[in-house]
């Protein structure tokens, strides 16, 4: 006795041979998981509101620039774009130590496509520049043979006396060798109608609700509501069939949701610029 007569019925090594296939298909679907999830960042926070410009910006979870990019595209936008002193400060108020955590920013600036040449990705002109210059940057180099192709905003504390918080570093794009992780901060301009036909087409937020308007150029009467109110998708929307002009009508988008995330400072609904035909 003490022989478990079910193991002696098997084959010798048919077990393992079972469990080892079970291993493989299961560590090829995870890696097949892992493919699909890893190609975009996730999102961390957001919608939220800078009033000074209208603009909406996301903070994602901790991901390389190009994935950070990714979701920034899905959401309609792009990794953000600083034009200016006020909208870099106002991204490391908002951002920089969010939920009492210490990061390193993504910005929308590389120089993949020629080296030393950079650009935002979102095709808006490389005017305002807030690099690091105490320590050279953009540099191109950690020191670790890799190339640098990726702008972030530097952490409060980096650990490195010469890499200053707020100033923007070059980093290769998984982040490495930067001190903390990376997070990307995605800008959004919920409001960017364009006509195309007889449509008025624009990129929806999700849960945002939208009534696009029109009235007659030089009136000074009321605007007049055309299509239903929307409610974003995330996804680009068009109202068809609009007013003709007759001679000329302009047309506008509103927010109706004035309970939107950080939108309490408007006094009123958030308007469109106008479009002419
Ligand atoms: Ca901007
Ligand atoms: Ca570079
Ligand atoms: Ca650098």
């Amino acid at each position: 006795m003490g022989v478990d007569p079910i193991a002696e019925t098997r084959l010798p090594g048919y077990g393992r041979a079972i469990t080892e296939f079970c291993m493989k298909t299961f560590a090829f679907l995870i890696a097949l998981v892992a493919t699909a999830v890893s190609v975009r960042a996730g999102i961390e926070t957001g919608p939220i509101l800078n009033p000074a410009n209208g603009h909406y910006y996301y903070l994602l979870t901790s991901d390389t620039w190009t994935n950070s990019e990714a979701q920034a595209v899905s959401l309609g936008g792009h990794l953000v774009t600083i034009n200016d002193d006020a909208e870099n400060a106002w991204v490391v108020d908002t951002f920089a130590h969010y939920g009492n955590v210490m990061r390193p920013l993504w910005i929308g600036l590389t120089d993949r496509d020629s080296e030393g040449v950079f650009g935002w990705v979102s095709g808006q002109p490389f005017t305002y520049q807030n690099w690091n210059t105490l320590s050279g940057e953009p540099n191109n180099s950690g020191g670790g043979g890799y190339e640098e192709d990726f702008g972030y905003i530097v952490e409060e504390d980096s650990g490195n006396p010469s890499l200053l918080g707020t100033f923007w570093n070059d980093a290769p794009e998984d982040g490495q060798a930067v001190a903390h992780p990376v997070y990307g901060v995605v800008e959004v301009e919920p409001l960017t109608p364009e006509i195309k036909g007889n449509n008025v087409c624009w990129n929806t937020l999700p849960g945002f609700k939208y009534q696009a308007q029109w009235k007659p150029a030089h009136s000074r009467g009321p605007w007049h509501n055309f299509g239903p109110v929307i409610t974003g998708t995330g996804e680009g929307f068009c109202v068809t069939d609009t007013p003709r002009p007759r001679p000329q009508f302009i047309y506008r988008v509103i927010f109706m949701n004035e309970e939107l995330p950080g939108a309490s400072s408007l006094s009123k609904p958030r308007r469109s610029p106008l479009l002419r035909r």
